[in-house]
């Protein structure tokens, strides 16, 4: 079918869609902080202009989340889904630096569940994550999570149960600061929540990963997975997915392993096209808390025609800087100031990182107003630098390993006694190598080597190498505050991402979770230097829970803090941490499926019993 084809098709079915309202999210169970400003009607006595972070005095917070399994309308379609307090994404929770949390998770769901409270500093009995801090919330009971909040910023929560959270149980956390100096001046603030649906049951998903790893790579699907699909799903989803919500933009390398082929990229719980709306006065100041709380999906966020001044990442505060884009991965936030001073509509973009799809918004003066959506790019490529390769000199090709150059992106062309491998990207300035593999290749569950280790942190996102607007890097982070903790480290650990993702395996240093003999120990009240190489072909989300890692990004005493930090690959980075947090902290990718497959430790963090704390 010619694209024109498509787009008309595309253009029949949604409008058939609309008139049912389905994709105006009107018969979606959205909370209130979602439909605020949508046009689509106002919660909670929120006026519909006032942005969806109400805010107000500090206040110790009780609040009730009920985890169900509910029917929705969703991403132009019905589904079963985990909500939240009847919605999804969850309701906002709203904390207050200085004040107590007492949220109580009632688990009305048929199955064991759990909520983590991504980035928060806490005890760690607290933390949600069963095996590792508690043994999960059973069916028909209720867990009480009680701390004092010691921080500020945007944040999220999520299952941490199995595959509950791409079955939607996620939702934002915003925590205002305490003092007034800590407060960024804002007209109005509203929380961006991106995720990645699929009516598939993920399940299923994991199953056809782990069968072909490629299977959401459309360029690879045959004639047989289409037959498939419509035996198992019938003709009008299959085709509804494949004309209308599949963008049929898949990226022909190995991008992304899930893709816009099963995802529909949500904005706030809505779908492109039902176009979240979050209203302005012209020349006011907003503020948009970007949360990324999707299962395996990268974004660009970009609102064309106008400058964004990034002013924290993470939660934490970082020094503005201005820029037209940045790419944010899985779990990772950011909050950007935004100007718009013109009596017009515009777009605010979320394109995967892939190509695939895209989530979408609107920041207008009035509701339903809209401004061009621009088109997807081109699919990225991966390089040569991906992979953790030399540029010049064939010699470092010996390291890799049991590799196969022939399915590898920019090695099928040309001799391979010739550099130019046919994609010019791989001839971009690349970040300079700092070191190099060691002999050690991590066995069997492991296929690749970073041969060359690089420092990627002033590079660009991939996809983003040649953009002709500014895009944000690592290296531009900076701390507004100075380091807490000078002392040098005294204790290195060093972990590899590594994997076989012919095989779908996953794992840190070649060994899967399951198979892990012992957790990772950092010295209680140490400083300790995490360093993590990325020996694989794509970038990962790695979090660590409970404790703030400060990026080593050549700031000086300004090291910016994270708790999700994307690694590129072939890249090496270093972060500090003082492991003042007694307890079982998971660490892990942010990949779910990456995660579920094994790429995932304990960090384990011990008082002596002269410190006289918890003994974890
Ligand atoms: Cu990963």
């Amino acid at each position: 079918m010619a694209s024109g084809d498509v787009d008309r098709e595309r253009r029949r079915l949604l409008q058939a869609l609309v008139g049912t309202g389905l994709v105006a999210g009107m018969g979606t169970l959205l909370p209130a902080w979602a439909r605020a400003g949508t046009g689509t009607g106002s919660g909670a006595g929120m006026a519909p202009t006032a942005g969806n972070v109400p805010g107000g005095p500090a206040r110790d917070v009780v609040m009730d989340l009920h985890i169900r399994r509910k029917t929705i309308d969703i991403a132009g379609g019905r589904a079963s889904a985990i909500t939240i307090n009847d919605s999804l994404p969850g309701p906002l929770v709203e904390l207050w630096e200085g004040r107590t949390a007492r949220l109580r998770v009632h688990n009305e769901l048929e199955d064991s569940t759990s909520i983590h409270w991504h980035g928060l500093l806490l005890p760690f009995t607290m933390d949600g994550v069963p095996g590792v801090s508690f043994p999960g919330i059973d069916p028909g009971t209720t867990f009480e999570v009680n701390f004092p909040v010691r921080q500020y910023g945007s944040y999220w929560y999520h299952s941490h149960t199995g595959v509950q959270e791409q079955l939607g149980q996620y939702g934002p956390l915003v925590i205002h600061p305490q003092s007034p100096e800590d407060r960024i001046p804002a007209d109005r603030e509203f929380v961006v929540v991106l995720s990645d649906w699929t009516f598939e049951d993920p399940h299923q998903l994991v199953a056809r990963l782990k069968k072909m790893s490629s299977y959401y790579n459309f360029n690879k699907r045959t004639v047989e997975d289409l037959a498939e699909d419509i035996s198992t799903a019938g003709l009008q989803t299959t085709l509804r997915d494949r004309l209308a919500w599949g963008e049929m933009r898949m990226s022909p390398r190995d991008i992304a392993d899930v893709t816009g082929y099963t995802y529909t990229y949500l904005m706030n719980g809505m779908h492109p096209e039902a176009n979240w709306t979050g209203l302005f006065e012209p020349g006011e100041r907003v503020r948009l808390r970007v949360i990324n709380a999707s299962a395996m999906s990268y974004f660009n966020i970009r609102v064309p025609g106008l400058p964004m001044t990034v002013v924290a990442s993470d939660g934490q505060h970082v020094e503005p800087v201005e820029t037209d884009e940045f790419q944010i991965g899985v779990a990772e936030r950011y909050d950007v100031i935004v100007q718009p001073r013109e009596d017009r509509a515009y777009t605010l973009m979320a394109e995967s990182m892939d190509r695939s799809g895209h989530a979408r918004g609107t920041l207008a003066p009035r509701p339903g107003m809209t401004a061009a959506v621009p088109s997807l790019r081109e699919p990225p490529t991966r390089t040569m630098i991906d992979m953790g390769m030399a540029m010049k000199g064939m010699d470092d090709m010996e390291g890799m390993g049991g590799m196969e150059g022939k399915d590898k992106p920019g090695m099928q062309q040309g001799s391979h006694g010739n550099m130019d491998m046919g994609t010019g990207a791989m001839m971009e300035p690349a970040g300079p190598i700092i070191a190099r593999h060691g002999p050690d290749q991590h066995g069997p569950g492991n296929i690749s080597v970073a041969t060359v280790q690089r420092d990627r942190l002033a590079e660009r996102g991939t996809g983003l190498e040649k953009v002709p607007h500014r895009v944000l890097t690592y290296s531009q982070l900076r701390n507004t505050r100075p380091m807490a903790d000078r002392r040098e480290p005294s204790h290195t650990v060093e972990v590899h991402l590594t994997g076989n993702m012919e095989r779908y395996m996953w794992s840190f240093d070649g060994v899967k979770y399951t198979n892990a003999d012992s957790p990772i120990d950092f010295p209680y009240n140490e400083r300790v230097r995490l360093i993590l190489v990325n020996d694989t072909m794509m970038e990962h989300p790695i979090h660590l829970h409970g404790m703030f890692m400060e990026l080593e990004n050549d700031q000086g005493e300004h090291l910016p803090f994270k708790d999700t930090l994307s690694v590129l690959p072939g890249s090496r980075v270093s972060l500090l941490i003082t492991a003042n947090e007694p307890g079982r902290w998971a660490f892990h990718c942010h990949f779910l499926y990456h995660m579920e497959m094994g790429m995932f430790r304990v960090v384990r963090v011990i008082p002596t019993e002269d410190d006289g704390a918890r003994n974890a």
